[in-house]
């Protein structure tokens, strides 16, 4: 509960999932590049990435990579580009990108593109937009986006957008406000918004807010913080923000904060997690919320790392 923001708690919570100055405890072993590139930015975002002992971090990250380009998510596991889209990210916040070779990076990802445009996760083959998303975003961040057939990645981003505006993870697959995230996120980037319907994909989203102010991801479920970026930054990149109420989601996510431990959870009373305490966060910096760094709504970094990136601001 809070009607402020305990900016220091979180800062402290997160800090102490790297007890071991190395990340081992930011979340379940597999899922370290995830769980860092959360903790990470939302460290950015309250301007503490400063505190991070970048020349640990940066070696791990180079670690984790696979002969095929890919990076896994942790050293030594298999290579998938969700966790290859997190490395770039934390490199990209850190800016070091020289670090890495970005054409052995974009080969990895261009294999990964199938037929009708598509992204497969790794060579298993799971299809499904998060990955489009995944494959758009880095290799935007990489400046290789000509290494794929961009036209057709958004075609079958646009191929999965449903009656009620919204999209699935596949064609026909159930609108879900992740998923549209990412579709709108890719499309954004990829220069191809006008596959999005504002008006109608902006009054579902709308429609997720509930009374207590937080956000639900579909009908009839529960509002949960990690909504908050989902539904809000889809909002923000089509310019509907307007379309919900700021002030109680505001409270919600505030009302999900431990005082006394530090970081965020999915709903008042639960548990706090590194994923929630950096969607929270995420979240109240979209709002506006006093004392945090503009996060961008496509890159899901910090507008200062997107800018230097693309405007090549100095260091
Ligand atoms: C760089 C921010 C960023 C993301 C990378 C992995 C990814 C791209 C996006 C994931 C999008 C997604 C599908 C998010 C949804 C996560 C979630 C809360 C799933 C839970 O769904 P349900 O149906 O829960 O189990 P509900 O809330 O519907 O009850
Ligand atoms: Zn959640």
């Amino acid at each position: 509960m809070g009607s402020e923001l305990y900016l220091d708690k979180h800062v402290d919570y997160i800090k102490s999932l790297d007890k071991k100055s190395d990340f081992d405890s930011v979340v379940m072993e597999h899922l370290r590049m995830n769980g860092a590139y959360w903790g990470l930015t939302a460290l950015d975002i309250m301007g503490r990435l400063g505190d991070m002992k970048v020349d640990e971090i940066v070696p791990w990250i180079l670690m984790c990579q696979d002969e095929c380009g890919g990076f896994g998510g942790n050293h030594q596991h298999d290579p998938h580009i969700l966790y290859t889209l997190s490395a770039v990210q934390i490199l990209a916040l850190f800016d070091r990108l020289d670090a890495v070779d970005a054409d052995k990076i974009a080969n990895y990802i261009a294999g990964l593109q199938n037929e009708d445009g598509s992204f497969s996760g790794d060579g298993w083959g799971e299809i499904d937009t998060r990955f489009s998303y995944c494959a758009i975003c880095c290799l935007s961040l990489l400046k290789r986006l000509d290494r794929i057939d961009l036209e057709k990645a958004c075609n079958f981003v646009a191929n999965c957008k449903n009656f009620d505006g919204g999209f699935g993870c596949v064609p026909g697959g159930e609108s879900h406000a992740g998923q549209i995230f990412c579709c709108v996120g890719a499309l954004a980037i990829g220069g191809a918004l006008h596959h999005v319907d504002r008006d109608l994909l902006g009054w579902w989203l709308a429609e997720r807010q509930v009374k207590a102010g937080g956000l639900n991801g579909r009908p009839e479920k529960l509002p949960d913080v990690c909504y908050s970026w989902w539904v809000l930054a889809s909002l923000v990149m089509m310019d509907r923000m307007h379309w919900i109420d700021k002030k109680s989601l505001e409270q919600f996510i505030l009302d999900c904060q431990d005082p006394e431990a530090g970081g965020i959870s999915d709903r008042p009373d639960d548990a706090v997690d590194v994923f929630h305490t950096f969607f929270g966060i995420a979240g109240l910096s979209l709002l506006g919320y006093p004392g945090l760094q503009a996060i961008d709504p496509a890159y899901a970094l910090p507008v200062t790392v997107v800018d230097r990136i693309f405007y090549g601001q100095k260091k």
